[in-house]
Protein backbone atom coordinates (compact mmCIF):
# COMPACT_ATOMS: atom_id res chain seq x y z
CA UNK A 1 0.00 0.00 0.00
CA UNK A 2 1.31 3.24 -1.13
CA UNK A 3 2.07 6.48 1.67
CA UNK A 4 -0.93 8.28 0.41
CA UNK A 5 -3.16 5.28 0.31
CA UNK A 6 -2.00 4.47 4.28
CA UNK A 7 -2.99 8.26 4.89
CA UNK A 8 -6.31 8.17 3.30
CA UNK A 9 -7.10 4.62 4.91
CA UNK A 10 -6.22 6.22 8.19
CA UNK A 11 -8.21 9.30 7.67
CA UNK A 12 -11.20 6.95 6.93
CA UNK A 13 -11.42 6.64 3.40
CA UNK A 14 -13.12 3.24 2.49
CA UNK A 15 -12.72 3.73 -0.89
CA UNK A 16 -9.35 4.54 -2.03
CA UNK A 17 -9.11 4.34 -6.28
CA UNK A 18 -5.71 4.02 -7.09
CA UNK A 19 -5.58 7.01 -9.68
CA UNK A 20 -2.08 6.17 -11.97
CA UNK A 21 -1.75 3.10 -14.04
CA UNK A 22 1.51 3.04 -12.85
CA UNK A 23 2.08 1.13 -9.46
CA UNK A 24 4.94 2.82 -7.14
CA UNK A 25 7.20 0.15 -5.24
CA UNK A 26 6.07 0.42 -1.50
CA UNK A 27 10.67 0.76 -0.64
CA UNK A 28 10.59 3.86 -3.10
CA UNK A 29 13.07 5.79 -2.84
CA UNK A 30 15.48 3.67 -4.48
CA UNK A 31 18.61 5.93 -4.83
CA UNK A 32 18.98 8.99 -2.58
CA UNK A 33 21.92 10.94 -1.17
CA UNK A 34 23.22 8.55 1.39
CA UNK A 35 23.52 5.71 -1.27
CA UNK A 36 26.42 7.81 -2.88
CA UNK A 37 29.55 6.97 -2.08
CA UNK A 38 31.07 10.40 -3.40
CA UNK A 39 30.51 13.62 -2.23
CA UNK A 40 27.36 15.22 -3.90
CA UNK A 41 24.23 17.78 -3.88
CA UNK A 42 21.41 15.21 -5.24
CA UNK A 43 20.86 12.27 -7.39
CA UNK A 44 18.25 11.70 -10.06
CA UNK A 45 16.97 11.21 -13.41
CA UNK A 46 18.36 7.59 -14.68
CA UNK A 47 18.45 5.75 -18.15
CA UNK A 48 17.87 2.02 -17.25
CA UNK A 49 18.75 -0.99 -19.32
CA UNK A 50 19.21 -4.99 -18.47
CA UNK A 51 22.86 -5.89 -19.03
CA UNK A 52 22.36 -10.02 -19.03
CA UNK A 53 20.65 -10.31 -16.00
CA UNK A 54 22.00 -7.12 -13.92
CA UNK A 55 19.63 -4.20 -13.98
CA UNK A 56 22.20 -0.93 -14.76
CA UNK A 57 21.45 2.55 -14.15
CA UNK A 58 23.08 5.58 -15.41
CA UNK A 59 22.11 8.06 -12.79
CA UNK A 60 22.32 11.87 -13.20
CA UNK A 61 24.41 12.90 -9.98
CA UNK A 62 25.07 16.64 -8.92
CA UNK A 63 28.31 17.62 -7.92
CA UNK A 64 29.15 19.57 -4.75
CA UNK A 65 29.79 22.82 -7.03
CA UNK A 66 26.87 21.93 -9.09
CA UNK A 67 27.28 20.14 -12.42
CA UNK A 68 25.78 16.84 -13.04
CA UNK A 69 27.94 13.92 -13.61
CA UNK A 70 26.74 10.29 -14.30
CA UNK A 71 27.53 7.26 -11.87
CA UNK A 72 26.54 4.01 -12.30
CA UNK A 73 24.11 2.07 -9.97
CA UNK A 74 23.66 -1.81 -10.07
CA UNK A 75 21.16 -4.33 -8.94
CA UNK A 76 20.61 -8.11 -9.30
CA UNK A 77 16.40 -7.26 -8.83
CA UNK A 78 15.99 -4.03 -10.42
CA UNK A 79 14.75 -2.70 -6.74
CA UNK A 80 18.05 -2.49 -4.64
CA UNK A 81 20.98 -0.77 -6.53
CA UNK A 82 24.29 -0.44 -5.45
CA UNK A 83 26.40 2.72 -6.66
CA UNK A 84 29.61 2.14 -8.28
CA UNK A 85 31.82 3.82 -6.06
CA UNK A 86 33.65 6.26 -8.22
CA UNK A 87 31.33 8.46 -11.55
CA UNK A 88 31.20 6.55 -14.43
CA UNK A 89 31.22 10.06 -16.77
CA UNK A 90 32.13 13.59 -16.10
CA UNK A 91 32.35 16.30 -17.84
CA UNK A 92 35.38 15.72 -20.34
CA UNK A 93 38.26 18.11 -20.94
CA UNK A 94 38.71 17.24 -24.37
CA UNK A 95 37.33 19.28 -27.36
CA UNK A 96 34.78 19.31 -29.12
CA UNK A 97 32.82 18.39 -26.35
CA UNK A 98 34.40 20.24 -23.46
CA UNK A 99 32.93 24.14 -24.58
CA UNK A 100 30.24 22.23 -24.38
CA UNK A 101 29.69 20.14 -21.24
CA UNK A 102 31.71 23.16 -19.27
CA UNK A 103 28.31 23.57 -16.97
CA UNK A 104 27.41 19.02 -16.68
CA UNK A 105 26.14 16.20 -18.69
CA UNK A 106 22.37 15.77 -18.15
CA UNK A 107 19.39 12.91 -18.32
CA UNK A 108 21.00 10.36 -19.86
CA UNK A 109 19.17 7.64 -22.22
CA UNK A 110 20.42 4.13 -22.83
CA UNK A 111 19.83 2.13 -26.13
CA UNK A 112 21.35 -1.08 -26.99
CA UNK A 113 21.38 -1.96 -30.11
CA UNK A 114 24.39 -3.66 -32.58
CA UNK A 115 25.87 -5.20 -29.50
CA UNK A 116 26.79 -1.94 -27.96
CA UNK A 117 24.97 0.81 -25.31
CA UNK A 118 24.33 4.20 -26.37
CA UNK A 119 23.63 6.68 -24.76
CA UNK A 120 22.23 9.85 -25.78
CA UNK A 121 22.49 12.36 -23.03
CA UNK A 122 22.50 16.79 -22.82
CA UNK A 123 25.61 18.65 -22.45
CA UNK A 124 25.01 21.65 -20.76
CA UNK A 125 27.04 24.91 -21.67
CA UNK A 126 27.33 28.35 -21.51
CA UNK A 127 25.46 28.29 -24.87
CA UNK A 128 22.73 26.23 -23.75
CA UNK A 129 21.78 22.49 -23.74
CA UNK A 130 22.31 20.24 -26.78
CA UNK A 131 22.31 16.42 -27.61
CA UNK A 132 25.30 14.19 -27.76
CA UNK A 133 26.02 10.84 -27.58
CA UNK A 134 28.55 8.48 -26.20
CA UNK A 135 28.69 4.47 -26.13
CA UNK A 136 30.02 1.84 -24.02
CA UNK A 137 30.16 -1.94 -24.45
CA UNK A 138 30.66 -3.17 -20.49
CA UNK A 139 29.70 0.05 -18.77
CA UNK A 140 33.56 0.52 -17.39
CA UNK A 141 34.83 2.33 -20.84
CA UNK A 142 32.91 5.16 -22.00
CA UNK A 143 33.64 6.99 -25.20
CA UNK A 144 32.18 9.98 -26.52
CA UNK A 145 30.75 9.87 -29.88
CA UNK A 146 29.50 13.30 -31.53
CA UNK A 147 27.52 16.36 -30.41
CA UNK A 148 24.16 15.83 -32.49
CA UNK A 149 22.25 18.89 -32.38
CA UNK A 150 22.72 22.81 -31.96
CA UNK A 151 20.99 24.36 -28.96
CA UNK A 152 18.93 24.88 -27.49
CA UNK A 153 17.67 20.97 -27.74
CA UNK A 154 17.42 18.29 -24.62
CA UNK A 155 15.44 14.81 -24.53
CA UNK A 156 16.84 12.66 -26.78
CA UNK A 157 15.94 9.11 -27.27
CA UNK A 158 17.78 6.64 -29.65
CA UNK A 159 15.25 3.90 -31.32
CA UNK A 160 16.45 0.53 -30.54
CA UNK A 161 16.57 -0.17 -34.19
CA UNK A 162 16.74 1.48 -37.56
CA UNK A 163 13.47 2.22 -39.69
CA UNK A 164 13.66 1.98 -43.30
CA UNK A 165 17.23 1.57 -43.06
CA UNK A 166 17.99 4.87 -40.96
CA UNK A 167 18.29 5.84 -37.34
CA UNK A 168 15.79 7.03 -35.58
CA UNK A 169 15.88 9.73 -32.57
CA UNK A 170 13.09 11.76 -30.72
CA UNK A 171 13.98 15.02 -29.29
CA UNK A 172 12.78 18.55 -27.88
CA UNK A 173 14.55 22.05 -30.05
CA UNK A 174 13.32 24.91 -28.05
CA UNK A 175 11.22 27.99 -28.94
CA UNK A 176 11.39 30.09 -25.51
CA UNK A 177 9.71 27.97 -22.61
CA UNK A 178 7.70 25.89 -24.82
CA UNK A 179 8.69 22.37 -26.49
CA UNK A 180 7.66 19.38 -28.41
CA UNK A 181 8.32 16.45 -29.72
CA UNK A 182 10.47 16.28 -33.02
CA UNK A 183 11.89 13.01 -34.83
CA UNK A 184 15.10 12.98 -36.67
CA UNK A 185 16.89 10.37 -39.29
CA UNK A 186 20.51 9.35 -39.43
CA UNK A 187 22.73 6.99 -41.60
CA UNK A 188 25.37 7.17 -39.28
CA UNK A 189 24.29 8.51 -36.13
CA UNK A 190 26.56 11.39 -36.84
CA UNK A 191 24.55 13.35 -38.90
CA UNK A 192 20.99 14.12 -38.76
CA UNK A 193 18.26 15.38 -40.46
CA UNK A 194 14.66 15.43 -41.98
CA UNK A 195 13.81 16.65 -39.30
CA UNK A 196 9.62 16.88 -38.39
CA UNK A 197 7.17 17.64 -35.33
CA UNK A 198 6.02 14.83 -34.12
CA UNK A 199 3.83 15.50 -30.99
CA UNK A 200 2.68 18.75 -29.89
CA UNK A 201 1.22 20.26 -26.52
CA UNK A 202 -1.90 20.28 -25.70
CA UNK A 203 -3.40 23.22 -24.38
CA UNK A 204 -6.48 21.91 -22.86
CA UNK A 205 -4.47 18.95 -20.91
CA UNK A 206 -1.76 18.40 -18.57
CA UNK A 207 0.79 18.56 -20.95
CA UNK A 208 -0.38 22.30 -22.24
CA UNK A 209 3.24 23.71 -21.40
CA UNK A 210 5.85 22.07 -23.39
CA UNK A 211 6.68 17.90 -23.50
CA UNK A 212 9.56 16.03 -24.27
CA UNK A 213 10.53 12.51 -24.74
CA UNK A 214 11.44 10.02 -21.12
CA UNK A 215 12.53 6.51 -21.93
CA UNK A 216 13.57 5.14 -25.29
CA UNK A 217 10.95 3.89 -27.27
CA UNK A 218 9.57 0.75 -26.13
CA UNK A 219 8.66 -1.81 -29.53
CA UNK A 220 5.17 -3.79 -29.38
CA UNK A 221 2.76 -5.16 -31.22
CA UNK A 222 0.48 -2.29 -31.18
CA UNK A 223 3.25 0.64 -32.33
CA UNK A 224 6.03 2.55 -30.66
CA UNK A 225 5.15 2.87 -27.06
CA UNK A 226 6.96 5.86 -26.00
CA UNK A 227 6.81 7.27 -22.10
CA UNK A 228 6.93 11.03 -22.49
CA UNK A 229 6.88 13.86 -20.26
CA UNK A 230 4.45 16.73 -19.97
CA UNK A 231 4.85 20.35 -17.98
CA UNK A 232 2.20 22.48 -17.09
CA UNK A 233 3.17 25.51 -15.93
CA UNK A 234 1.46 26.62 -12.51
CA UNK A 235 1.48 29.88 -10.22
CA UNK A 236 3.37 28.16 -7.93
CA UNK A 237 6.24 26.68 -10.98
CA UNK A 238 6.24 23.90 -13.45
CA UNK A 239 4.19 20.71 -12.73
CA UNK A 240 6.05 17.79 -14.40
CA UNK A 241 3.88 14.62 -15.15
CA UNK A 242 4.69 11.47 -17.11
CA UNK A 243 2.17 10.05 -19.95
CA UNK A 244 2.42 7.64 -23.15
CA UNK A 245 1.58 7.59 -26.81
CA UNK A 246 1.61 4.52 -29.22
CA UNK A 247 3.00 5.56 -32.26
CA UNK A 248 3.35 3.53 -35.87
CA UNK A 249 6.12 0.97 -36.29
CA UNK A 250 7.04 1.87 -39.40
CA UNK A 251 6.54 5.50 -39.53
CA UNK A 252 6.83 7.00 -35.86
CA UNK A 253 5.74 10.05 -37.04
CA UNK A 254 2.10 9.07 -37.54
CA UNK A 255 0.54 9.35 -34.07
CA UNK A 256 -1.68 6.40 -33.17
CA UNK A 257 -2.83 6.93 -29.66
CA UNK A 258 -1.97 9.17 -27.05
CA UNK A 259 -3.06 8.85 -22.96
CA UNK A 260 -5.47 11.67 -22.58
CA UNK A 261 -4.47 11.29 -18.52
CA UNK A 262 -1.25 11.35 -17.13
CA UNK A 263 0.23 7.45 -16.36
CA UNK A 264 2.12 9.01 -13.17
CA UNK A 265 1.78 12.24 -11.44
CA UNK A 266 3.73 13.47 -8.42
CA UNK A 267 1.54 12.72 -5.32
CA UNK A 268 3.91 11.30 -3.10
CA UNK A 269 6.19 13.43 -0.30
CA UNK A 270 9.37 12.53 -2.16
CA UNK A 271 7.48 13.67 -5.49
CA UNK A 272 6.46 16.72 -4.22
CA UNK A 273 8.92 18.22 -1.93
CA UNK A 274 12.85 18.78 -3.12
CA UNK A 275 15.42 20.81 -5.14
CA UNK A 276 12.42 21.05 -7.88
CA UNK A 277 9.05 20.03 -6.25
CA UNK A 278 6.36 18.35 -8.14
CA UNK A 279 8.28 16.43 -10.25
CA UNK A 280 8.33 12.99 -11.61
CA UNK A 281 10.95 12.92 -14.76
CA UNK A 282 12.09 9.45 -16.42
CA UNK A 283 15.05 8.78 -18.67
CA UNK A 284 14.61 5.10 -19.06
CA UNK A 285 12.04 1.93 -18.70
CA UNK A 286 12.95 -1.93 -18.83
CA UNK A 287 10.19 -4.26 -20.70
CA UNK A 288 10.25 -7.74 -19.03
CA UNK A 289 9.81 -9.94 -22.22
CA UNK A 290 8.33 -12.71 -19.84
CA UNK A 291 5.97 -11.17 -17.85
CA UNK A 292 5.02 -8.17 -19.98
CA UNK A 293 5.70 -5.77 -17.31
CA UNK A 294 7.47 -2.76 -17.73
CA UNK A 295 9.36 -1.01 -14.60
CA UNK A 296 9.80 2.70 -15.01
CA UNK A 297 12.53 4.55 -13.21
CA UNK A 298 12.15 8.06 -12.70
CA UNK A 299 13.94 10.82 -10.72
CA UNK A 300 10.93 12.29 -8.16
CA UNK A 301 11.60 16.46 -7.63
CA UNK A 302 15.14 16.40 -8.71
CA UNK A 303 16.27 14.53 -5.53
CA UNK A 304 16.00 10.60 -5.44
CA UNK A 305 15.18 7.87 -8.06
CA UNK A 306 12.42 5.75 -7.76
CA UNK A 307 10.87 2.49 -10.19
CA UNK A 308 7.34 1.80 -10.23
CA UNK A 309 5.68 -0.64 -12.52
CA UNK A 310 2.81 -1.46 -14.75
CA UNK A 311 1.55 -4.34 -17.07
CA UNK A 312 2.43 -3.87 -20.89
CA UNK A 313 -1.07 -4.06 -21.99
CA UNK A 314 -2.49 -1.37 -19.16
CA UNK A 315 -0.02 1.17 -21.09
CA UNK A 316 -0.95 0.25 -24.29
CA UNK A 317 -4.90 0.03 -23.48
CA UNK A 318 -4.38 3.50 -21.88
CA UNK A 319 -2.77 5.07 -25.05
CA UNK A 320 -5.90 3.72 -26.81
CA UNK A 321 -8.90 5.17 -24.38
CA UNK A 322 -11.26 8.00 -24.74
CA UNK A 323 -10.87 10.87 -22.63
CA UNK A 324 -13.74 10.19 -20.06
CA UNK A 325 -13.27 6.21 -19.69
CA UNK A 326 -9.69 6.90 -19.00
C1 LIG B 1 13.90 19.55 -17.02
C2 LIG B 1 15.18 18.74 -17.05
C3 LIG B 1 15.17 17.64 -16.02
C4 LIG B 1 14.61 18.06 -14.68
C5 LIG B 1 13.30 18.81 -14.88
C6 LIG B 1 12.69 19.28 -13.58
O1 LIG B 1 14.06 20.72 -17.77
O2 LIG B 1 16.27 19.57 -16.85
O3 LIG B 1 16.48 17.21 -15.82
O4 LIG B 1 14.38 16.90 -13.90
O5 LIG B 1 13.55 19.92 -15.71
O6 LIG B 1 13.51 20.19 -12.90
Amino acid sequence: MSVMVQEAVSRGKTRVVGRDVIHRWEGNPIISLEDIPFRCNTVFNAAAVKVHNQYVLLIRVEDPRGRSIFAIARSEDGYRFVVDPEPAMTPTNEEPFATYEACGIEDPRITPMDDTYYIMYTAYSHYGPRLALARTDDFENFERIALISEPVNKDGALFPRKIKDRYVRFDRPSVGSSGNIWISYSDDLVNWGGSEVVMTTRSDHWDCSRIGASAPPIETERGWLEIYHGVKEAAAGPLYRLGAAMLDLEDPTRVLGRAAIPILTPREYYERVGDIGNVVFSCGAILEEQTREVKMYYGAADTCICVGTAKLDALIQRCFEQEDSA
